[in-house]
């Protein structure tokens, strides 16, 4: 498979953008090798600037669940093109939008849209303190809620202590604003609690983690989140940017029956283009500016295009439930034969494939993966026309356009792997 021309624009975006790509994951440092540049996508496919065709798993991490070009949403944004791009004033469609989402999501009685997943935990976090009048926010190892600093943290030696920054640029101060605990590890939550409870703002979650890779939560752990937060007087925030309309059309939350105070969301809710929300008690969110004194704000925030997506987007997810049940099918078909000395997690359309034959609860169990093996996985798949994460540590996604005959190859090509190696 050639990518003569990958590796050219590779070279040449390196001059100019850090890594050559404008998110780390995409440069392939997690498998080796040259990005490829795409040119297009269509249903369930990419098109990469060589020619050559891939079956996609990586859907633009998450916000395509119909696929690339879905005939609602392009229609949509072609409409909202003949009027306009942005405003910076309100417009009926970002109200039709907010209701969609506190209809759909009921948990969020008010919502706030914003441009990126990173913006929306950003705001709920310093809306959670704001309300709370406490600093302090309890988040677990491997799940990621974009690049907010204080959330840039690893686990201090002991199990409730502060956090200990994880990127250079991150003040000390900021870090031990944040305390990391094992993900599905009821016991340390309740330690932290119980030595800290009266300081702690938050809880925020990924109530089935996509960033260590697909981690479910263990029975009884949201469960036991949302009766500590309730007890303790501190907010739980579900952080639904990868789960909100891909597990469920109401999310995590509806899949395990769990009502937080806050969500946030982003990816599907706007249809491949920047658009990311965070909503909750209508008591908590009137404390955001400027009804309240929690400021936040933003230029291109409920932007028409974006906004326009979002819509397309959520009202055919609504129009047709049935896509779910196609998601669940497909994805329990590719994930139906694990390979000896794998493991797989899959929530709905959700999954990753472990290299490592032990269970995968959390990042200590994530991080035993063989990375190595992981790496010539993918390359073996992507020379046969399938794209997946070029990461261990991360989840696929199955959308709505990917097709048995798209599944039965994806599987024949892994089996080969597995046979060969
Ligand atoms: P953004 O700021 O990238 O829009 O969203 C941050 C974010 C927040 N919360 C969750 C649960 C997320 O998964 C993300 C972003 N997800 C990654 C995928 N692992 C985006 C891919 C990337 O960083 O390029």
């Amino acid at each position: 498979m050639k990518s003569e021309r990958s590796e050219t624009w590779f070279a040449r975006a390196q001059k100019v953008i850090p890594g050559g790509v404008n998110s780390p994951v995409r440069a392939f440092r997690g498998v080796g090798g040259v990005p490829r540049f795409i040119e297009r996508g269509q249903g369930s496919c990419i098109v990469d600037t060589d020619g050559n065709s891939y079956i996609d798993y990586v859907g633009s991490w998450g916000p395509l669940l119909l696929g690339h070009r879905p005939p609602a949403v392009i229609d949509a944004l072609r409409d909202v093109l003949e009027v306009g791009t942005s405003f910076g004033a309100p417009t009926e469609r970002e109200v039709e939008l907010a209701e969609l989402i506190a209809k759909t999501v009921p948990s969020m009685e008010m919502v706030r849209l914003v441009n990126s997943g990173t913006e929306a935990t950003m705001s709920a976090l310093r809306l959670a303190r704001g309300f709370t009048g406490r600093d302090l926010v309890i988040k677990f190892e491997g799940c990621y809620h974009g690049h907010v600093d204080s959330l840039l943290v690893k686990g201090g030696s002991g199990m409730a202590t502060l956090g200990i920054a994880d990127s250079a640029g991150v003040p000390k101060a900021f870090a031990e604003t944040t305390i990391s605990l094992p993900f599905n590890s009821i016991a340390t939550v309740e330690t932290a609690f119980a030595e800290l409870g009266g300081q702690i703002a938050a809880v925020i979650v990924e109530p089935v983690v996509g960033n260590m890779g697909c981690v479910p939560p263990a029975p009884g752990f949201l469960e036991a989140l949302r009766e500590l937060t309730a007890q303790h007087g501190s907010l739980l925030v579900f952080d639904e940017v990868m789960t909100g309309f891909r597990v469920a059309l109401g999310g995590a939350q509806q899949r395990f029956g769990i009502q937080p105070d806050l969500t946030t969301l982003g990816k599907i809710i706007g249809g491949g283009l920047p658009m990311a929300a965070y909503g909750g008690r209508a008591d908590i969110m009137r404390k955001i500016a400027p009804m309240g004194p929690v400021y936040q704000a933003g230029t291109l925030s409920g932007n028409p295009l974006a906004v326009a997506a979002g819509l397309a987007m959520l009202r055919y997810l609504i129009a047709h439930p049935e896509v779910y049940e196609t998601l669940e099918s497909r994805a329990a078909q590719l994930t139906a034969w694990t390979p000896p000395g794998i493991t797989v997690n899959r929530v709905g359309s959700m999954f990753t494939f472990f290299f490592s034959p032990t269970p995968v609860t959390d990042w200590e169990s994530a991080k035993k993966c063989d990375t190595a093996r992981f790496g010539k996985f993918f390359h073996f798949l992507l020379e046969r026309g399938v794209y997946i994460a070029p990461s261990q540590f991360e989840a696929g996604f199955v959308s709505a356009a990917h097709s048995e005959e798209d599944i039965r190859m994806t599987v024949n090509v892994a089996r080969e792997f597995f046979e060969s190696a």
